[in-house]
């Protein structure tokens, strides 16, 4: 498996074979940013509602890259921290945005907002806020594909504060016993709401809880480059399907907004502001773009016209949800079982 760095080289090779292929990644990133930063907007106009908003801007290069190298019929569940991947996923903005603002034609018919998109046809299973609640449903959809002889595997991202709860020992260990095909996939950002790793966890370098379990560890992959962690989960998703065994994987990444958006952190604290700073120099926008302008000379006038387009889908995505109805009273009683 190929660590931070050594998957660049392996990287400019299919750089050159691939341009449509990043110029997709590019505008996925693009539009992940921009998504989340009217997001950000319309939570302080309190057009989005809720207790809490985490956005994903940060570690867009994880899950594009990520989601490039499964296949449609493979499953991905995560937790709240989920806008990002359900559009890497190829939900489309509106009804996104729809569920963000609780409109009736949002991915759950506006009941499940932020920290719950998902969609069925898909293959996208949400949006879980309780850390680590969704890993056991992981090891079930694994075992329900492996049960019928199929080569999906499960995508399952979790934070690095999820490998700290007792679900995490649980679904890791019995996708180790019954041959589970799961990548589990740890998007380490150093913190756990305001917990650092190093605070909460006795081994900080998180991957090698695979040790524990008889798992095969993987790789710790620069987080920030599109390129390194499609490179190495197309490589765990080989593993996976070969062998139907599960392998532990981690993202090296960071949260640009803090917790939440709601979080004050960064005004509060000079080392984290500096944090933040070095951060942005890593930038998954800019390393994508770096991939694009140093391969191919002449593109900056295309990185436009995907920026453009962007700007566009998120526009159309807020008149969409604005002029979609509030649920009724039906919806309000429907899908609950007694
Ligand atoms: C079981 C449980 N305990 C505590 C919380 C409160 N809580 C919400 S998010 C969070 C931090 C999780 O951090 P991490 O898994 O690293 O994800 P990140 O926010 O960094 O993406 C905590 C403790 C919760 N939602 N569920």
């Amino acid at each position: 498996m190929k660590k931070v760095g050594k998957g660049l080289a392996l990287a400019t090779q299919t750089l050159a074979i691939d341009k449509e292929r990043l110029l997709d990644w590019y505008y996925q990133i693009v539009l992940i940013r921009k998504f989340e930063n009217k997001c950000d907007e319309l939570y302080h106009q309190k057009r989005i509602t809720g207790v809490y908003l985490h956005l994903y801007s940060g570690h867009e290069a994880t899950g594009v890259g990520a989601l490039a190298a499964l296949t449609k019929d493979d499953h991905i569940i995560t937790a709240y921290r989920d806008h990002g991947l359900a559009l890497a996923r190829g939900v489309h903005p509106n009804p996104i945005m729809a569920e963000m603002m609780g409109k009736r034609t949002g991915t759950s018919g506006g009941k499940g907002g932020s920290m719950h998109l998902a969609s069925r046809e898909h293959n996208f299973w949400g949006g879980y806020a309780i850390v680590a609640g969704h890993l056991p449903l992981a090891a079930g959809i694994a075992l329900k594909e492996k049960y019928n002889e199929t080569k999906n595997l499960v995508l399952c991202f979790m934070g690095d504060g999820a490998t700290n709860n007792g679900y995490f020992h649980e679904s890791l260990n019995l996708s180790a016993v019954w041959d589970l095909p799961v990548i589990w996939l740890i998007e380490n950002n150093f913190v756990g709401m305001g917990t650092r790793v190093e605070d909460a966890a006795g081994q900080p370098e998180l991957v090698k809880r695979a040790i524990a379990y008889g798992m095969k560890e993987g790789p710790r992959v620069d987080g920030q480059d599109v390129v390194a962690v499609y490179n190495a989960v197309n490589e765990a998703a080989e593993y996976v399907r070969k062998t139907s065994k599960p392998i532990l994987m981690e993202s090296l990444t960071y949260r640009y907004k803090g917790h939440g958006v709601s979080d004050k952190q960064y005004d509060a604290r000079e080392d984290l502001k500096r944090e933040l700073d070095e951060w942005h120099e890593k930038d998954p926008i800019t390393i994508v773009r770096r991939h694009l302008t140093s391969n191919f000379p002449d593109i900056e006038p295309q990185l436009d016209v995907l920026d453009l387009k962007a700007d566009q889908a998120v526009a159309e995505s807020v008149e969409f949800a604005d002029n979609s109805p509030i649920p009724d009273y039906n919806d309000l009683i429907n899908n609950i079982y007694v």
